[in-house]
Parts: C-alpha cells; sequence; structure tokens
C-alpha cells in the first residue's frame, strides 16, 4: 500500500515538489518526475476525499478503520493499567473526567487532520490546473534549490593553511628571439588545440579533431567531465593564455560535478582532475579549484574500501562502489594505478586539514613496504582482498612507471625530509638497473619489461618518462651515484630519440624492440602509432634543465616540427596509427594529456629555468606542478592545520 509514503500519518503532507527534486536530482529524471508527480498528486486528491468522507461515517466503522495501524500516531502510549483498554486505536479510560478530555483531544485531533487535509485537496487542485510546463518548471526551480543547497553545504571554507613558498610563476620568457620564436609557436599550438576543442568539444572529456565532437573513453566514465578543461587549465595559466584560462575556470565553477552515476579510473581522475585542479589553484590561487579539488577527493574515498586498503581501480562516483578492470590479473589493483596517488594525496590533507588522505596512501606505502619482491622488484598486479601479488610482470611502462616516479617525488615534495620515500625509490631503481636495464648490440641502453623469469626486450614510449625521472633523482642519489643516473637519463633520452628518428614521421611508435637486429623500431603493425603523448618530450625538458645541452632543444624542436606537420588538423591535433607510413592515418582523438603535458613539457623547454624552478616545484605525473611543502616531517605535524 502506498499511502503511507504519500501521506505521513502524522497529517502533514511532505512537499511532493522537494521530494522530487532531492530523489532524483538528475537531469533525465525531470520528465519521469512530472509524470510521477502528476499520479502522486491525483492519489494523494484521491485519498483526501477518502478521508474527508470518513468523517462522515457511523463512530463504530471509524474505530476497524483505525485498526489499520493508526493508533499510535493518535495515542502513542497505551496504558491499560489504569483500567483502560485500547479500542480499536482510541484509549478508553471508561468513565467521567478522563473520557471527556479524551473526547476533546481526540476532537482536536481530527479537526487538526481534516484542515490538513482540506488544504492538501486544495494545493492538489491548484496544481491540476496548472500546465504540464509549469509544473515541469516548478520541479526544476525546487532542484535548483536544492542542488544550490548542496553546492553551499560543500562550499564550507577550509581551514587557512600557510601557502607553500610559491616561486617561479612569471612569463619566463627567454631572451634569445629564436627561442623566443619556438616558445610562440608552440603557444600557438595550444590555442590550436583549446580554440578547436571549446568549439566542438566544449564540456566533453576530449575531442575528436576530425569529426569535430566530443570524445570520452571509459577512463572517464560515462559523464562529460571537461577532463581537457582541466588538465589544460595550468599550461594556459603558464602560457599567460588568460582569457582561456578565465572560461575554463567559469566552466568548472558552473559545471563540473562530481554526483554523477559514472564509475571513472581513480588513477585518472586523480593525476588528471585532482592533479590539474590543485595546480590551477596553486598557481592562479583561484579557490574554486581548491574546494572542487576537495570534493572530487571525497568521491574517490570509497575506492579505498576494500580488505586491504588497496583501492580498487575504478569507483563509481555517486555510489561510490568500486571494482576492478576486466582485464588484470587475478582481480588486481595496479602498481601504477594505487601508487600514484600520493602527491595529490598529501597536498589534499596540507589543504584541508584533514589527514584522512595522507593516511590512506601512507597505508598503500607500508603494506608495500612489508611485502617480499621478487628480485627486488615490485610487480604491476596487487590483489587488494587478499594482499597478494599477482601475474610477476614488472614494467617501468604501462601499469608499473609511475609508482616508481611517485616514489621519487614523494621525497622531493617534501623538501627531501620523507627519507623513507626516497629509500624505496633507491632500493627499487638498484633492481631495476640490475634485472630490466640493458645495452643492445647497437649500443643503446633500453629498459626492458620481466615477464615470467624472463627479460622481454621491448620498451613502450611510456618507458622513456624514465630517462627524467633519472636525472632528477640523481642528485640525493645512493652511493653519491649522481653523474652515474645522469648518465642513465641521458642514455634513455638518446634511445628515445633514436625511436623517433628511425621512423617516418620522426615520431615516435608506441613501443619498439631490441631484438634479432632489430634496435628501437616497432614490429608489431599494434605498436606503431603515436597518441600525442608527453614522455620523451618530458625527459628532454629533464635533461635540457640538468645539464642545458643544446641537444634537448634541438630533439624538442624535431618533434613540435612533426606533430605541427603530422598530426595539426583544420580541427586540432590527432593521434596517428602508423608513425612509419609516408601517409599516415589519423586515430581521430584529441589526448588532453597533450594539452596537458605535451605541450607543456615543450614550451617549459624553449622557457627560462625560472619558471617553475625544480627546486620548488614538483610535477605530478600528468605534469600539473605542485609546490614543495616544507614541512618538518612526513607526518606533516608542520601543518598548522592539524595542531
Ligand atoms: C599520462 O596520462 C600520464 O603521464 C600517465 O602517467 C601515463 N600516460 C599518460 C600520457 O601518455
Amino acid at each position: 500500500m502506498t499511502t503511507p509514503a504519500l501521506l505521513p500519518l502524522s497529517g502533514r503532507r511532505l512537499p511532493p515538489l522537494a521530494l522530487g527534486a532531492a530523489a532524483f536530482p538528475h537531469h533525465r529524471a525531470t520528465l519521469r518526475l512530472s509524470e510521477k508527480f502528476i499520479l502522486l498528486l491525483i492519489l494523494s486528491a484521491f485519498i483526501t476525499l477518502c478521508f474527508g468522507a470518513f468523517f462522515f461515517l457511523p463512530d463504530s466503522s471509524k474505530h476497524k478503520r483505525f485498526d489499520l495501524g493508526l493508533e499510535d500516531v493518535l495515542i502513542p502510549h497505551v496504558d491499560t493499567s489504569k483500567g483502560g483498554k485500547n479500542l480499536g486505536g482510541f484509549l478508553i479510560h471508561g468513565q467521567g473526567h478522563d473520557e471527556h478530555r479524551h473526547r476533546e483531544e481526540e476532537e482536536r485531533l481530527r479537526n487538526k487532520i481534516r484542515a490538513d487535509h482540506e488544504k492538501a485537496l486544495e494545493e492538489a487542485k491548484e496544481k491540476l490546473k496548472k500546465s504540464r510546463d509549469e509544473i515541469k518548471a516548478e520541479i526544476q526551480t525546487e532542484k535548483n534549490k536544492v542542488v544550490q543547497e548542496l553546492k553551499k553545504k560543500d562550499s564550507k571554507p577550509l581551514p587557512p593553511v600557510p601557502l607553500p613558498n610559491l616561486i617561479g610563476i612569471n612569463s619566463g620568457e627567454p631572451a634569445d628571439p629564436d627561442v623566443r620564436e619556438k616558445r610562440n609557436k608552440i603557444k600557438e599550438m595550444m590555442k590550436h588545440a583549446w580554440d578547436n576543442y571549446r568549439q566542438y568539444g566544449w564540456g566533453h572529456n576530449e575531442l575528436k579533431p576530425i569529426a569535430r565532437k566530443g570524445h570520452s573513453t571509459n577512463i572517464f566514465g560515462n559523464s562529460q567531465m571537461g577532463a581537457t578543461i582541466v588538465d589544460a587549465l595550468d599550461t594556459l595559466y603558464i602560457m599567460g593564455l588568460h582569457d582561456e584560462f578565465r572560461e575554463g575556470q567559469e566552466w568548472i565553477d558552473k559545471n563540473l560535478d562530481f554526483s554523477v552515476n559514472s564509475e571513472v579510473s581513480v588513477f585518472e581522475v586523480n593525476i588528471r582532475f585532482i592533479g590539474g585542479l590543485l595546480a590551477a589553484y596553486y598557481l592562479s590561487g583561484q579557490e574554486v579549484f581548491k574546494i572542487k579539488a576537495v570534493q572530487l577527493a571525497g568521491k574517490l574515498l570509497p575506492a579505498f574500501n576494500t580488505p586491504t586498503g588497496i583501492p580498487w581501480a575504478m569507483v563509481n562516483l555517486k555510489s561510490g562502489v568500486g571494482r576492478n578492470w576486466g582485464w588484470a590479473s587475478a582481480g588486481s589493483s595496479i602498481l601504477a594505478e594505487f601508487g600514484t596517488l600520493h602527491m595529490e594525496f598529501v597536498h589534499l590533507s596540507y589543504l584541508t586539514g584533514d589527514p584522512v588522505y595522507y593516511n590512506k596512501v601512507m597505508h598503500i606505502r607500508k603494506l608495500l613496504q612489508k611485502m617480499d619482491r621478487p628480485n627486488g622488484l615490485y610487480p604491476n598486479y596487487l590483489n587488494p582482498r587478499t594482499g597478494r601479488w599477482g601475474q610477476h610482470h614488472t614494467s617501468v611502462g604501462g601499469l608499473g612507471d609511475s609508482f616508481y616516479e611517485y616514489l621519487l617525488k614523494a621525497w622531493l615534495m617534501s623538501d627531501k625530509m620523507d627519507t623513507e620515500a626516497r629509500k624505496m625509490y633507491d632500493d627499487a631503481i638498484e633492481a631495476i638497473e640490475k634485472h630490466l636495464i640493458r645495452k643492445s648490440n647497437g649500443g643503446l641502453t633500453f629498459i626492458g619489461e620481466w615477464k615470467n623469469g624472463h627479460l622481454e626486450r621491448k620498451m613502450g614510449h611510456l618507458t622513456c618518462f624514465a630517462g627524467g625521472m633519472f636525472a632528477l633523482g640523481a642528485d640525493g642519489s645512493r652511493d653519491d651515484k649522481a653523474g652515474h643516473y645522469l648518465q642513465l637519463g641521458a642514455e634513455i633520452a638518446h634511445t628515445c630519440h633514436e625511436s623517433y628518428d628511425r621512423t617516418t614521421l620522426k615520431l615516435g611508435p608506441e613501443a619498439f624492440k631490441f631484438d634479432g637486429g632489430v634496435e628501437a623500431v616497432a614490429v608489431r603493425q599494434n605498436e606503431k602509432y603515436y597518441i600525442l603523448r608527453p614522455e620523451v618530450i618530458e625527459t628532454y625538458w629533464y635533461m635540457w634543465r640538468f645539464t642545458h645541452d643544446p641537444k634537448y632543444r634541438q630533439w624538442g624542436w624535431e618533434a613540435t616540427q612533426a606533430i605541427d606537420k603530422y598530426c595539426r588538423v583544420s580541427g586540432g591535433f590527432s593521434g596517428v596509427k602508423d608513425v612509419y607510413s609516408s601517409s599516415p592515418t589519423y586515430d581521430d582523438v584529441q589526448q588532453s594529456f597533450f594539452l596537458a603535458e605535451t605541450l607543456k613539457y615543450l614550451y617549459l623547454l624553449f622557457s627560462n629555468d625560472d619558471l617553475l624552478p625544480l627546486d620548488n616545484w614538483v610535477f605530478n605525473t600528468e605534469a600539473h606542478p605542485l609546490p614543495v611543502l616544507h614541512l618538518a616531517n612526513t607526518t606533516l605535524s608542520g601543518n598548522p592545520a592539524y595542531r
């Protein structure tokens, strides 16, 4: 029976508009809602009429009706000890005063019920006079009110914390006119990518530059979360594209909503959205970015509800239900995913004063520290239910890469106080050097992958980021091997440059081999694509900052020209399917990381070093710069918000 839900027994009618808006906050529900709403009104009116009729029935009939359960509402306590008895819900004390008082009470309640229901009937009649559009508009207004209320609740000011030292947010304009010209060209490419996304893909996650429409993949779930806007913000800011930055900010302020029924990748949302929002906040000082980052982080937290605390790969932002990728070994979570949260989560704790984020990532670290590692290597798969490794596959490219990167960067970001992270990084790199790094017959240093007990002599484009990582970690390395690691970085940069140089388009393939006479060349057709990835350029930039060897700028410029020549289309930039073909076909995707990383690293490569100096900023794995936190130690006790 639906009556009790529609018509609470207290006699107060639930305002149906508010009920609808609160229960169905989504646009698609609006149409269905208005139909339901009219039905509810009719039912409500009908029931009210029944109630009206009821009061004209003889008393005995009424008592039977109230047996249906209304007694608790009328007189909740039945005290039979005083000789009274509960007759059909009305407390009958038998005689005299009590009986009289009771009748009065009964009469008062009846009048109240009658008045309430007459009012409800009037309201229902009024509503039914309105057109469908008017009712829809009312529902919308109520819905907006609820959304505004929720926004207000979510936008509560965060505790003030001292901002870290934000050094080097400047133009970084190079004096050399040739370098300046190159830098301007890169800025123009950014504008081309942004303007087309603005025109054809606005609000969608990414752009299809040939079809000229929005694009998305399952990492962002099924909703339009404006991934390109969030990912591109800090690049726009650094390049001085302030109008574009403001447009992005406005969209985020008005439209970026995380209460969506959408299953997203925890890792991708963290590095692109939380990282992007935090960087935009630190660069511009605009509170909205910090608030959005914190709101979103709250939506990711349920992913950590696993028996081990190792988060699921995906989480539904609305329900909080998590799960892992179907393709991952034995239901495992991925090392590069759950191991790439630390930087952003430490900043979240710093900015909110809430240790919850910090505790989550430290728990992961502690768990990993306790585990046995085959040959000192971290396998890529870990089961979040059992806490056991899945398949013994180790990679410094896809599935493993940014875990190692974040160990080093956790140490750097803590102003080198987090020595535990540095030790884990040093141990891991030693094992990687011993088991995965080799020189090819032609003298190219490469990083292979460990698969089921043997080394696969193949390196991914993704792995090329490691050149920059080795250079970044050189200072402070164990046994003072700084020179060695800088050299290793240079060798990886050289190998990756070769992988570009040995193609027709001078763009790097997704993966390349060092086997059977093949050196730095893709063999399989499905590894010949270039999807606007940044890793090789990222390594050029780090190498440039540490060595100022002009070849890195030269290599960066070669890549810029190749991208502009082969990936640029009138609707933006697209990946290409075969870098060895002289007439490439496009994949028709402008990846958000092209704006976040590839173009940013290129721009920085042709800027002065005092723009975001590496002593003060640490770039997350999506190239979003986060400031070093000069905290007393890794427990964040230096943060006044904690005390
Ligand atoms: C980016 O989203 C990040 O750099 C990530 O760590 C790995 N790959 C892509 C770009 O290639």
